[in-house]
């Protein structure tokens, strides 16, 4: 068994986005790419020698390829152990939670997560820490730098896993462990969720259906929904993962979850729709003729948490993303525990479910989770749903109407215009930003402009600062406009135009939100010259 050490050139730019590195198959292709990256990473690290790896993926195109080389790659590096999901598969939460469950030193999750797949489509990369969590900007900017000065890697010269033979397999010293990517995680929501009031509500004839988009989740769902808690078999709906995601766009919206939309629309609904995507951190929540924004779903889980086994002691606290909506504020207001707002990602949490200062965290890109694992999770947030309308035994749109009632309503949309030029993108943001000085005091279409800054975070726990995370406009109204420019994206550039007001009359309350935040979204255009810049009449994606 032979230890090589190749000599190899270094890559620009292989930089983590919001969540690790993301770029086209043909770019990961290129020789010894994910070989440079992997073996900076591991420099990085340290010292492994001894300790144990997760390995899994979403299933996309690449994914087996990348596995085999990682693997070797690891081996050659002294890790002692690796945790590899069943034909390479694990959930992004799947992963999390067998790093939490095995005292794993860390773990590397293959995902571009919603991003399409297949040979032209993206591929990515990320690492997470020993808590589960994603790893911080401290590391993944370690691992750049090292990425830019790297000039060999090590890998072992073995044939490859049988990655679809669960059990022991030894390569050189490293012991490979293939793993059943479902069992821990389903006995881990087990452990959450009272499953046999869900059978209940099942066998009452309460119908659902779940899209799981040909990725990662159908795996779980089935398993979970039909074969666990006895929904009936057609519930989970492209369950069988393929490597291009059936070459759609497996992200959770009213945009790409269309089939999905049109049967929750249609004259005889279920009674609850839902959609995760790529890796199965997303969830997307529907009822009847009914559609339930990740912001609201955020803070109707927090409102509802006493309603379920595991988080029956209450919560510490709450966290939201910064363009999230406000709605999970008013909540955690009223149960009078604290509410943090982050940076956009889900790394920013960690720290704070690690401190034990939140419980319960979202953001509105489809994103819940909470201190289980430390990752944002789709079927999570499902089986939260279910439980707490078996609990209430009402529908989803009874649910939501109550607790706008109750709150309020933080009416909310996102706006993307996706691939547009990088360089006008660039412009528009700085253009923007630097109007802001004259803008304060200002009034648009009757909306006062009470603030215009951009966001920075300084974490509560290790005091580490993050810079430049999106242009806010608040007005006096408390309604916001938020700015940001996507960090996952492989083309061009995605802005991002974040809409919240704040709607405390009930005949107004079930309106339509693009109605509603109609003037608020010509404002949006009139400061930063989007449809001039741009040349779009319309953004790519409404959610
Ligand atoms: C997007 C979302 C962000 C999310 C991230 C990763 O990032 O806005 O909330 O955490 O995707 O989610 P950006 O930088 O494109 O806005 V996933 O499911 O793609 O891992
Ligand atoms: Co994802």
């Amino acid at each position: 068994m032979q230890i090589k050490t190749v000599s190899t050139q270094a890559y620009s730019g292989q930089k983590a986005g919001t969540s690790g590195l993301r770029k086209k198959v043909t770019v990961f292709q290129q020789p010894h790419y994910l070989e440079n990256f992997v073996q900076a990473l591991f420099n990085v690290l340290g010292d492994v020698q001894g300790k144990t790896l997760v390995l899994g993926g979403d299933g996309r195109y690449y994914n087996t390829i990348a596995i085999q080389t990682i693997a070797k790659m690891a081996a050659a590096n002294g890790f002692a152990r690796i945790l590899l999901g069943q034909n390479g598969l694990l959930s992004t939460p799947a992963a999390s939670a067998v790093i939490r469950k095995y005292q794993a030193f860390g773990g590397i999750i293959l995902s571009a997560s919603h991003n399409p797949a297949g040979k032209d489509g993206d591929f990515g990369i990320k690492y997470n820490v020993s808590s589960g969590s994603p790893a911080p900007e401290k590391l993944t900017e370690a691992v750049y730098a090292e990425t830019q000065t790297i000039k060999n890697y090590r890998i072992l010269d073995v044939p490859d896993i049988a990655l679809n033979q669960l059990g022991n397999q030894q390569i050189g010293s490293l012991s490979v462990e293939v793993i059943d990517p479902v069992e821990d995680y389903a006995q881990l929501m087990a452990n959450l969720f009272d499953f046999d009031k869900i059978r209940q509500l099942f066998q009452s004839g309460f119908a659902m259906r779940f899209d799981a988009m040909h990725a990662i989740t159908g795996i779980y769902a089935h398993h979970l929904l039909e074969q666990t808690l006895g929904a009936p078999t057609g519930t989970v709906m492209n369950g069988t993962p393929l490597e291009d995601f059936g070459g759609g766009h497996p992200d959770p919206n009213l945009t790409y979850a269309e089939d999905l939309v049109k049967q929750l629309y249609s004259d005889n609904a279920p009674h609850f729709g839902a959609a995760s995507d790529g890796d199965g951190d997303r969830n997307m929540i529907l009822g009847r003729h009914c559609f339930v924004t990740p912001s609201d779903s955020l803070a109707i889980l927090v409102a509802n948490a006493h309603h379920v086994k595991g988080y029956q002691n209450g919560l510490t606290g709450v966290a939201r993303s910064m363009p999230t909506s406000m709605a999970v504020d008013r909540v955690a207001q009223a149960l009078n525990i604290p509410c943090y707002e982050t940076p956009t990602g889900w790394k920013f949490f960690g720290n704070l479910l690690d401190a034990n200062k939140a419980t319960l965290c979202g953001e509105e890109s489809f994103g819940t989770g909470s201190n289980h694992v430390r990752e944002k999770d789709g079927l999570w947030a499902v089986l939260f749903w279910l439980n707490i309308l078996a609990v209430r035994q009402q529908s989803v749109a009874e649910i939501l109407h109550e607790h706008w009632q109750q709150y309020g309503r933080n009416v909310y949309s996102r706006h993307d215009y996706e691939g547009i030029d990088s360089q006008i993108a660039k412009q528009l943001m700085t253009d923007l930003q630097s109007k802001f000085p004259t803008l304060l005091q200002q009034t648009f279409k009757g909306y006062q402009i009470a603030f215009c800054d951009d966001f920075s975070y300084t974490d509560p726990v290790d005091h580490s600062i993050s810079t430049g995370q999106g242009l806010r406009i608040g007005f006096t109204d408390g309604s916001r406009i938020v700015f940001r420019l996507s960090g996952t994206g492989t083309e061009g550039a995605t802005l991002r135009v974040y809409l919240e007001s704040y709607c405390t009359e009930p005949s107004l309350q079930t309106q339509d939100a693009q109605t509603l935040l109609a003037d608020l979204i010509q404002v949006a255009d009139q400061l930063a010259g989007i449809k001039t810049r741009t040349g779009r009449e319309q953004p790519t994606v409404i959610t």
